[in-house]
């Protein structure tokens, strides 16, 4: 088990504090495992972000609060992660304008089928952007906040450029793979 979600982190740039852009927030300490890929993502492309944990249902007063001064804070997205009725992402939605970029948690007995569910059937009118179940969600909610912001910001876009193009260099690379296995395999 990993590090439980930190309050606050910022950009390594030149040691100076950012203003926070993006909030990640969960509905328990248990989501870390998952929501800690969207603050890998974050981390590598150096934007601040700050991680915490916004109940819907043991803290609701908390999480209005939090969603009512997201914009007049100057965040851009929230990325929320919440398992089972998974309730966190809309209610947030219900509350702010800021995007909200909605992870489904893994849950104990549905596997984060019910999350998804949840957190995907929005009525019309409160939008939440809704990302796979799990860590490939959890990454990719932090990649679309990536690719939100690098919309005015040219050297973000770079980044992001050259992000994918390091992944389409692996996944070239794969095939060789298999040649040198098989290779190996037939010496055998
Ligand atoms: C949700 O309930 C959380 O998002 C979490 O995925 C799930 C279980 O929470 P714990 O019982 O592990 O605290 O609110």
């Amino acid at each position: 088990m990993s590090t439980a979600p930190h309050t606050t982190s910022s950009s390594p740039m030149q040691g100076q504090q950012q203003a926070i852009q993006v909030g990640v927030v969960m509905g328990s300490s248990s989501d870390w495992d998952v929501m800690r890929h969207a603050a890998d993502i974050l981390t590598e492309f150096g934007i601040a972000f700050e991680a915490k944990v916004v109940s819907a249902h043991r803290m609701p007063d908390d999480m209005f609060r939090y969603a009512e001064a997201a914009a007049d804070r100057g965040l851009v997205a929230i990325i929320a992660g919440a398992g089972g009725a998974a309730h966190l992402p809309g209610m947030l939605a219900a509350k702010t304008t800021v995007p909200v970029l909605g992870v489904p948690v893994p849950s104990r007995h549905l596997q984060g089928v019910d999350s998804l569910h949840s957190i995907v059937q929005m009525p019309k009118g409160i939008p939440v952007a809704t990302f796979a179940i799990g860590t490939a969600g959890a990454g990719n909610a932090a990649l679309f906040a990536v690719a939100m912001l690098a919309g005015s910001n040219p050297a973000l876009r770079a980044k992001l450029d050259a992000f994918r193009a390091r992944q389409t260099e692996v996944a070239r690379a794969m095939t060789n793979d298999l040649t040198m296995g098989a290779a190996e395999g037939g010496k055998a």
